[in-house]
């Protein structure tokens, strides 16, 4: 559900809070570029020949970084142990530690996300149909055909982002070897009716978690839902390894299983028991890892700060709306997600987007266009009509410990300066050229082929 009045009920808002997009809607277009009261709606948006809304580069994934105090000692400790890689102390307690976190018995961690999709499939022998979301990273469905098992794409419903459960349940045949349900923007509201259904049928369930680090349940206490999730620790992760994941699970033998294939299948020094590869996380990597564990609730403080920031402004805006599923969940505010609606707001998404190239903010908007548009799947020829509306609308702001509260109000009342202005700002978006607009919005424009 898009809902935010309840984080703006928490908001403890400073002196001179902004009050809300609605001014921002009636900046007067005859204002100079000039303008130096440093508010965003004072001043001409840069497609329109005023100055950039900032002047270094806000994008989304930014990494979020490890205070250099409670990572440079583990550093040293790792060189002088001489152990960097093949099961040391850093990624066992690492691992100890985000089991601890997530409420699992066991925790394998690998190279990164994909891999560890890849090798729990391959572990589970899914090798018939996978019904997964085509609105996610292309990860999961390439993690599916690399196990040899068909994906096969479902819709989502447009409230949780997240795999309808009635189009599931319709999509379940004989041939169905599992459910590979996405926690999209750390949203866990859809994953016990997901579970309902595939208990119904008999039909194993497991989660890619890459986004839901930091996100749980309150209610009723978090337990793993399905076999097992798997969490991502990239970059841009809110905790990451710079590259790594982790499998997550209760049950013993499943996780021995992962890690033994992790490591090329090896059961003892010499004895290969199974199929494996190399999937290990480095000892340099898991101390990153410890000294991101340490910054977390900082990290999540920051990013709530931002999103309120964020949802103060653009509550008030008509045809941007920020995302927020309150369903009794933990967050960890990691993904700013917002929603275009073109006929309110006056401009698309991808004029939207690319307007905000000019002002340095870089959005994004993923995941478009879904994975069943992608050139390796798309003679699936699915109809997912809920995934191709919201993956027109949907965009991703920046947050993170590299942009400020500040930054995400300006970010804010940039988007509603543009909006107030859309009918310029279509019209000079039309005839722009400039480098930095996004590859894709200046390939599709027709004014550009003529
Ligand atoms: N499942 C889901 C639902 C996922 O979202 C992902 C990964 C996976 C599975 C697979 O997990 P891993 O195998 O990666 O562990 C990025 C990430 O590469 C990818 O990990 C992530 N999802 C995805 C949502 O975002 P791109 O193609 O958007 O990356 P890129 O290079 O455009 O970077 C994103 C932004 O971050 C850019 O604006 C630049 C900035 N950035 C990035 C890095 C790596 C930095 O400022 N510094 C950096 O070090 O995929």
């Amino acid at each position: 559900m898009t809902e935010t009045l309840g984080i703006l009920a928490e908001v403890d808002q400073p002196g001179g809070a902004p009050s809300g997009g609605a001014s921002a809607r009636r900046a007067p277009a005859s204002r100079r570029s000039d303008d130096d009261s440093g508010d965003p709606r004072a001043q001409l948006p840069a497609v329109l020949g005023g100055r950039p809304a900032f002047d270094r580069l806000v994008t989304v994934g930014r990494p979020n970084l490890p205070e250099p105090g409670r990572f440079l000692p583990r550093v040293t400790r790792v060189l002088a142990s001489g152990r960097l890689s093949n099961f040391g102390p850093e990624v066992a307690s690492f691992e100890a530690r985000v089991a601890s976190l997530v409420g699992a018995r066991h925790a394998v961690s690998t190279c990164n996300a994909t891999v560890a999709l890849e090798l729990l499939l391959r572990t589970l022998e899914w090798r018939g149909e996978v019904i997964l979301p085509s609105f996610t990273f292309i990860a999961d469905a390439h993690a599916v055909r690399a196990v040899g098992a068909i994906p096969v794409f479902c819709d989502i419903d447009p409230a949780t982002h997240c795999l309808d459960p009635a189009a599931v349940e319709a999509a379940i045949t004989p041939r169905t070897s599992g459910i590979l349900g996405v926690h999209l923007w750390g949203d866990r509201s859809a994953a016990r009716a997901l579970e309902s259904v595939a208990e119904r049928h008999g039909v194993p369930l497991v989660f890619d978690a890459a986004h839901a680090f930091g996100c749980a349940e309150r209610h009723p206490p978090a337990r793993l839902v399905g076999r097992a999730e798997v969490y991502s620790f990239h970059a841009t992760k809110l905790v990451h390894t710079g590259e790594g994941g982790v499998v997550v699970t209760d049950d013993a033998s499943l996780a021995a299983e992962l890690r033994r294939r992790t490591n090329f299948g090896f059961a003892g020094e010499d004895d290969v028991v199974a199929v494996g590869s190399n999937a290990k996380l480095q000892e340099l990597s898991a101390a990153m890892g410890h000294a991101m564990l340490d910054r977390l609730d900082a990290i999540v403080d920051h990013n709530r700060r931002n999103f309120q920031a964020y949802a103060i402004v653009l509550a008030a805006l008509p045809g941007v709306s920020l995302r927020y599923t309150d369903t009794g969940q933990r967050h960890s505010y990691h993904y700013v997600v917002a929603e275009v609606d073109q006929d309110r707001a006056g401009l698309t998404r991808d004029e939207l987007v690319a307007a905000l190239r000019l002002e340095n903010v870089i959005a994004r908007r993923y995941f478009h266009p879904g994975c069943h548009r992608a050139v390796p799947y798309r003679d699936a020829r699915v109809e997912l009509p809920m995934t191709e509306a919201v993956a027109e609308r949907t965009l991703i702001l920046p947050t993170g410990l590299a942009v400020s509260p500040d930054d995400a109000r300006r970010l804010a009342f940039t988007i509603a300066n543009l909006v107030a202005r859309a009918h310029d700002v279509r019209d000079a978006l039309s005839r722009c050229r400039d480098p930095r607009l996004p590859e894709y919005f200046v390939s599709s424009a027709p004014r550009l082929q003529t």
